[in-house]
């Protein structure tokens, strides 16, 4: 199970105190009180992992290392390690406590989630020409700690959507080297799926049908993963008695997710056109375009129509350049 939304609770490293000592060897006056290590911070990096967050299934709180102690003879306290959360590229980072976004775009990418407290000063640093013998020392500070949600939205050019059981993992498996599960019944993509086609990562997402903004079917959650998305493939089947409204039930769905992915430049593919005569097809694409959605048929048994999908894929790898 493809992990893509999760509240996790982060506290960064407390201080160490300083110390407060005193030289005690003969002939040698004076203060040697250290000061406190600073707590460890934690960072998120970005990897290319898709399932990283798994790691956050059961594990939802986490704490960086506390600083040390400042210790006699000028020994400083050592410094807290910070922790390193691996997150996949594309997680949002929704800091729940102060209402603020970020996100990690780029594998390696770092970002402060929480800051480790300051090391206190010990008696040491107190030490002034009226005061040479301070018993003065400074607390180590707490660590920052809060309430996130990481939301994993996939970084894809391509979303591909429509009904279940309409060929949309076939495509996918046919134009990179994804193994997308493919079976002849209604959500067999149970989350979403990538691969790779030259420049562009195509995002294969799990069926929609009618209501799944209310929740049915597999619901609506995966249209996250297409928010990013420059262009979405809509796939139609040939064998659909209603094409147009086969077509309509995903456009309500999307605009009940998100009004602005109706935006989103589209194609349309009348998928497994095999299973049709050509004047079937033809009759069903022209029933499209009046109504204004001009479609393209398409077989993943027929190389001419692959041939021509990777026409439209060369012109996104174009558009995503321009
Ligand atoms: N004849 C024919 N069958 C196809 C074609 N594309 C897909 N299929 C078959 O249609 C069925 C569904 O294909 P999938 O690729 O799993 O469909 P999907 O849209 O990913 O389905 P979900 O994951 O359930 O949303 C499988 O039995 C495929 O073999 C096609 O172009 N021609
Ligand atoms: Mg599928």
């Amino acid at each position: 199970m493809l992990i893509d939304d999760v509240k996790i609770k982060v506290k960064a490293g407390r201080g160490g105190d300083g110390a407060v000592a005193f030289n005690s060897a003969m002939m040698v006056l004076g203060p040697t009180g250290a000061s406190g290590g600073n707590g460890g911070s934690i960072y998120f990096e970005g990897v290319s992992d898709l399932g990283a967050l798994g790691q956050f299934r059961y594990k939802k709180e986490l704490a960086a290392q506390n600083g040390e102690k400042g210790k006699h003879q000028l020994n400083d306290g050592a410094n807290g390690d910070d922790l390193i959360l691996k997150v996949p590229i594309g997680t949002v980072v929704h800091n729940l406590s102060i209402a603020k976004d970020d996100e990690i775009i780029f594998i390696g990418q770092r970002l402060l989630a929480v800051k480790g407290g300051r090391g206190g000063k010990g008696n040491f640093k107190f030490r002034s020409s009226v005061n040479t013998s301070p018993t003065e020392f400074q607390e180590g500070l707490p660590g920052e700690e809060c309430e996130l949600r990481l939301e994993l939205k996939l970084i894809a050019d391509v979303g591909f959507i429509g009904l279940p059981n309409v060929g949309k993992s076939s495509l996918l498996n046919q134009l990179t080297n994804a193994k997308s599960k493919v079976a002849n019944y209604s959500f067999t993509t149970l989350e979403p799926n990538l691969g790779v086609y030259y420049e562009l990562i195509l995002a294969d997402i799990p069926g929609l049908i009618e209501g799944a903004s209310g929740g049915k079917g597999l619901g609506i959650k995966f249209l996250r993963h297409i928010e990013r998305t420059k262009t979405l493939f809509h796939f139609i089947s040939a064998e659909s008695a209603d094409p147009e409204k086969d077509y309509q039930i995903i456009r309500n769905e999307l605009g009940a997710y998100n009004k602005e992915l109706l935006n989103k430049p589209e194609c349309i593919f009348l998928s497994k056109a095999d299973l049709l005569d050509k004047d079937e097809v033809d009759k069903k694409l022209d029933k499209l375009k009046a109504a204004g959605k001009e479609a393209t048929a398409i077989s993943v048994i027929d190389d001419v129509s692959i041939s021509c999908v990777e026409e439209i894929l060369r012109e996104v790898i174009k558009q995503k350049y321009m």
